[in-house]
């Protein structure tokens, strides 16, 4: 059980991102968690081989992102509300801020750098504007030069245009040895670093979102209502089970009533769940293990 960071800790990280666009916390994933992410990944790849998404040149060639993972291993439940991630978001993204989508992100050997981009590119909003997405890179393994660190432009966050495909940025990759974290604000231009070594560098990208955007992910279509009802209420907080500046609502109400009166006789097993993972071939033209 991880001690909330203290306000000065808080301060401190929230300062650096405005300045930055992102900033590091060390040993933020003790070492059990980090053991359980890391044998939930291979379970992963044991019933959806490869990831869940084909390779392609901007998420990879060989690298497995398995999406969709509050479908999956209950350890993603407590990933989705690591507390020292909720501490400094809610300074950063404000109160209301959503879970935005969840993934993995393990770069294998061979694999060219990424291109460098922003990730609230997916709300096309002319910049300068308030934040509206930050991502946590989760480290499981050692991010260094050789593995592929997460390569951010210090200082891009504040620039006024997005980044330009044809320009060569002068980058700082995310060093941290495993179990470190770091925030990467939407803003802030950055890719995955080209892995040079043997060794799969492994990651998680969990990426929120302010509460008055639409989810990255359609978190809440992908997951059965009744299975909803059975998160922790600071995980369905980070869904939607809460309103932002009055969206949100059911019945012009906290939509968490209406949720509990519809659904909260729903069976928490989602039937479909079973036949998910067989679909994994269709999905992306790879054969099931
Ligand atoms: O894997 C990384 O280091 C960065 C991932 C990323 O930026 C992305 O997938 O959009």
């Amino acid at each position: 059980m991880l001690p909330p960071l203290s306000d000065a800790e808080v301060a401190e990280h929230v300062a650096r991102i405005a300045r930055d666009g992102y900033a590091i916390l060390p040993d933020a994933i003790p070492p059990d968690f980090r053991q359980e992410i890391c044998d939930e990944l291979d379970r992963l790849e044991s019933v959806r081989p490869g990831g869940d998404i084909p390779p392609a040149p901007f998420t990879g060639q060989v690298t497995r992102r398995w999406f969709d993972l509050l479908n999956d291993g209950e350890v993603w439940q407590r990933v989705a509300v690591h507390p020292w991630i909720l501490q400094i978001l809610s300074h950063v993204l404000g109160e209301g801020f959503l879970l935005s989508t969840m993934g993995s992100a393990v770069v294998g050997p061979g694999e060219p750098a990424q291109p460098i981009h922003v990730d609230d590119g997916v709300y096309a909003f002319p910049r300068p504007h308030p934040n509206l997405v930050c991502n946590t890179m989760w480290a499981l393994t050692d991010f260094t030069e050789e593995t592929g660190a997460t390569r951010v432009v210090p200082g891009s966050n504040t620039w006024d245009h997005d980044p330009d495909h044809r320009t060569r940025y002068e980058t700082v990759p995310l060093l941290m040895p495993a179990g470190g974290l770091a925030f990467v604000v939407g803003t802030c231009f950055h890719g995955a670093g080209a892995n040079r070594s043997d060794r799969d560098r492994t990651a998680l990208t969990i990426n929120y979102c302010n509460g008055s955007m639409r989810q990255q992910e359609n978190l809440m279509l992908g997951i059965s209502p009744g299975r909803m009802m059975g998160f922790a209420p600071e995980l369905q907080n980070l869904l939607g089970f809460r309103t932002c500046k009055g969206s949100g609502h059911i019945f012009a109400q906290d939509p968490r009533l209406e949720m509990q009166r519809h659904y909260g006789d729903v069976a928490a097993e989602d039937p479909y769940l079973a036949r998910r993972n067989a679909l994994h071939g269709d999905r992306t033209a790879r054969r099931p293990a």
